[in-house]
């Protein structure tokens, strides 16, 4: 077994069945006039990370390891947006309203397109997900299954919602994960703290966290 130097204790991987999962780094949880954004978000936070989470994509590609992409998105009849979604909150435009950027997180809207300094490679997997959690309604359990994945590495945003609810589907299915703290980030510097300690209590209850230079040496 390889290992990769984590908290809350040494994180240990088969490369051949290790995958990158890159969550949500789209436009519309990153620029001015995005969801993110309207909901009164400073997104620099986000911004701050890319260069991070892009030496991470480029070392699991060195590797040869695959990276998969999750979008936050809804279809463009709005049938996959629970009421209870759409309306939550105060923001200044909805899900689904026209915004500066097209319409809020609807699949092949300008604002809902990854960064095009994270944008993915013909060929790697880009699962678009309606909720928090990169498994619910989506074929992300089985795309994992078909790569044998056992050991997943995670990186985006937030930490505390996106991130943190799929390392919880990603443990009750079994797999070992692992969050790069450095390539993931909240607009709350509070939530992220909390969300990476809750994550590594009681010996790794959900997972393991590492930097991303920790990881890059790990899988080098
Ligand atoms: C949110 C996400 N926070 N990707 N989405 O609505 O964490």
């Amino acid at each position: 077994m390889a290992k990769i130097e984590a908290q809350p204790f040494a994180f240990a991987f088969e490369p051949e069945t290790t995958a990158l999962i890159v969550i949500d780094m789209q436009r519309d949880f990153a620029e001015p006039g995005g969801f993110g954004a309207s909901l009164g978000n400073d997104v620099g936070r986000v911004v701050a990370i890319v260069p991070t989470v892009k030496r991470l994509i480029e070392g699991f590609r060195a590797a040869g390891l695959p990276v998969i992409h999750t979008m936050e998105c809804h279809r463009p009849d709005l049938s996959d947006l629970p009421p209870a979604k759409r309306d939550r909150g105060n923001p200044s435009i909805r899900i689904g309203d026209v915004g500066p950027m097209g319409r809020v997180l609807i699949a092949g809207e300008p604002g809902t397109a990854i960064l095009e300094e994270l944008a993915p490679l013909p060929g790697e997997i880009v699962i678009e997900k309606p909720g928090k959690g990169a498994f619910y309604a989506t074929g992300l359990g089985e795309d994992l299954k078909r790569l044998g994945a056992r050991q997943l590495v995670f990186a985006g945003v937030t930490t505390e919602v996106c991130v943190q609810t799929t390392m919880r589907e990603a443990n009750d299915r079994g797999y070992e994960c692992l969050v790069a703290e450095d390539a993931t980030e909240s607009y709350f510097p509070e939530f992220k703290a909390a969300a990476l300690a809750m994550i590594r209590a009681q010996g790794a209850i959900v997972g393991w966290t590492a930097t991303a230079d920790q990881v890059l040496e790990g899988i080098a």
